[in-house]
């Protein structure tokens, strides 16, 4: 009946039904909760009210108790809003079936990624994303604000950063290295009023996001605005139109990194999450083996050469992030021997083995493996609408990855914070067709997070029960038929 599946759930005998009498009953911290649920339900608040909210106890955890007199639930504030999530899915027209469920996560980090550098997306579409994430009981929104094709969030001191590295003259056609171009200006940042209006939407509903500001490489749209950041005095790159992995990197001369903490002040500003997500991925070091400024650097800080420049960058980032009381986060291939802070948690993206070498440097993760967590990736073999020309990963690969390698001992499993998926948007335009991606993937995603057992076959059937509430929050889905066994 739910998703993602609980820990514990026991069906009794009848209903309880929703009448014009039935009414919240909340107090205190449970009052912004009881809003929450009156957003989704139309309940009065009253005293004597029959759907009780309590807060008690911590973590996210919570009861659900139906009864045919009554609704009880009981958990911490973010227990209680799960809790709403599990009622919400229960309701079918104006009853709700009698049961006890007991539940909680199995991982802290149930996370959705969403690439807003490559398409611009508008506000509304996010905040839908967020509706349709808490919905699921996934916890984090991973905000992708820059790379190399643009650079969404508006940075006061540095206004080029969106007026000029917001916008490309036309984008490729089709996947990296191609030929073709559609001519057509792509561009767009949000205001720091609505970014700010999406964090506090987001936290309503129990979602942290998490901004992510990429570099040394992946960035070429803020080389465009401020290319004295760059490697090479005097050369100037227009926002990039190809897709694919960019030679261009910041410079390492003390300008770049005075430029970068003042892009970070601001951003932590806006984004009370603790962990900052600083990218490190894709980072070729073509540029710095011949850049002079490199070298320099090199030498002063006894490297034993220009690649290592990339893990000595984000360990300096890292560094000013975990000054400012925050956990830095990066991509896998940004974690190496020269770098960062034990603070720092790793996404891992590439083979899961990289992350048991993060472990033994001493870093949480985040597992976000492409085979099974790639939402940009098309969903089946046939028929699906021009996408990344990646392999298949389909709605029963995200749903049996689990997040643990069954190889991995306790105590690398102990360092794993959760999972995500990941919405790269390269050949995504519009929010229905980053809708159709992420659904009904997200939902599989979800209890890859949330639930400890899990079979694909119960799910499978849970999943068709779920069709009609899924339709209403997602309308521009994947169709479900065709992705379940019966
Ligand atoms: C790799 S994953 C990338 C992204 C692309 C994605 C396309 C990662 C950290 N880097 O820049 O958008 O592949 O699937």
């Amino acid at each position: 009946m739910i998703i993602p599946k609980p820990v514990h759930l026991v069906r009794s005998p009848g209903v309880f039904t929703l009448s014009p009498t039935s009414a919240i009953a909340a107090s205190g911290d449970a009052l912004p909760v009881a809003r929450l649920l009156q957003s989704y339900v139309d309940l009065p608040l009253r005293e004597d009210g029959d759907v009780v909210l309590e807060v008690e106890g911590a973590g996210e955890g919570y009861t659900l108790s139906v009864t045919p007199s009554s609704v009880r639930l009981r958990g911490s504030v973010a227990g209680l809003r799960h809790a709403v999530q599990s009622l919400r899915q229960l309701i079918s027209g104006s009853e709700i079936p009698a049961v006890e469920v007991r539940d909680e996560p199995r991982f802290a980090w149930r996370g959705a990624m969403i690439d807003v550098a490559r398409h611009f997306l508008p506000l509304p579409y996010l905040r839908r994303l967020v509706d349709q994430i808490a919905l699921y009981k996934l916890n984090v929104l991973h905000l992708h604000l820059t790379d190399d094709q643009g650079w969404r969030m508006p940075i006061d001191r540095y206004p080029a950063l969106t007026s000029v590295g917001g916008w490309r003259t036309e984008s490729m056609i089709g996947p990296a290295g191609g030929s073709a171009y559609d001519g057509i200006p792509h561009g767009g940042a949000y205001t720091k009023v609505e970014l700010r209006s999406l964090v506090a939407y987001a936290a309503a509903r129990g979602v942290t996001v998490v901004p992510e500001i990429e570099m040394p490489g992946h960035a070429r749209a803020a080389l465009a605005a401020y290319p004295e950041l760059g490697n090479f005095p005097g050369r100037t790159l227009p926002v990039w139109t190809g897709w694919g992995v960019s030679d261009a990197l910041f410079g390492v001369q003390e300008k770049t990194f005075a430029f970068l903490r003042d892009v970070l002040s601001e951003v932590l500003e806006v984004f009370p999450s603790p962990h900052i997500h600083i990218g490190g991925d894709e980072c070729p070091a073509v540029e710095w083996e011949t850049s002079p400024l490199a070298a320099t650097r090199v030498a002063a800080e006894g490297l034993p050469g220009a690649s290592a420049l990339h893990g000595w960058f984000l360990g300096r980032i890292s560094e000013f992030l975990v000054s400012q009381g925050r956990h830095p986060i990066c991509w896998d291939d940004g974690e190496n021997p020269h770098g960062l802070p034990r603070q720092a948690a790793v996404m891992i993206w590439r083979d899961p083995r990289h992350g048991l070498e993060a472990v033994r440097r001493g870093h949480h993760l985040v597992m976000a493996p492409f085979r099974s967590t790639y939402l940009d990736y098309p969903q089946s073999a046939e028929g699906e609408p021009p996408g990344q020309p990646a392999a298949v990963v389909s709605l029963e690969d995200v749903y049996r990855n689990d997040p643990l390698p069954a190889s991995w001992d306790a105590e690398c499993a102990a360092r794993v914070l959760g999972t995500q998926g990941q919405l790269w948007t390269e050949f995504v335009r519009t929010p229905e067709h980053a809708e159709y991606l992420a659904f009904p993937r997200l939902c599989a995603l979800a209890e890859s997070a949330w639930s400890v057992e899990r079979d694909w076959t119960d799910f499978s059937s849970r999943l068709a029960a779920h069709a009609p509430m899924l339709a209403e929050v997602a309308p521009h889905h994947r169709p479900l038929d065709g992705n379940l066994t019966p």
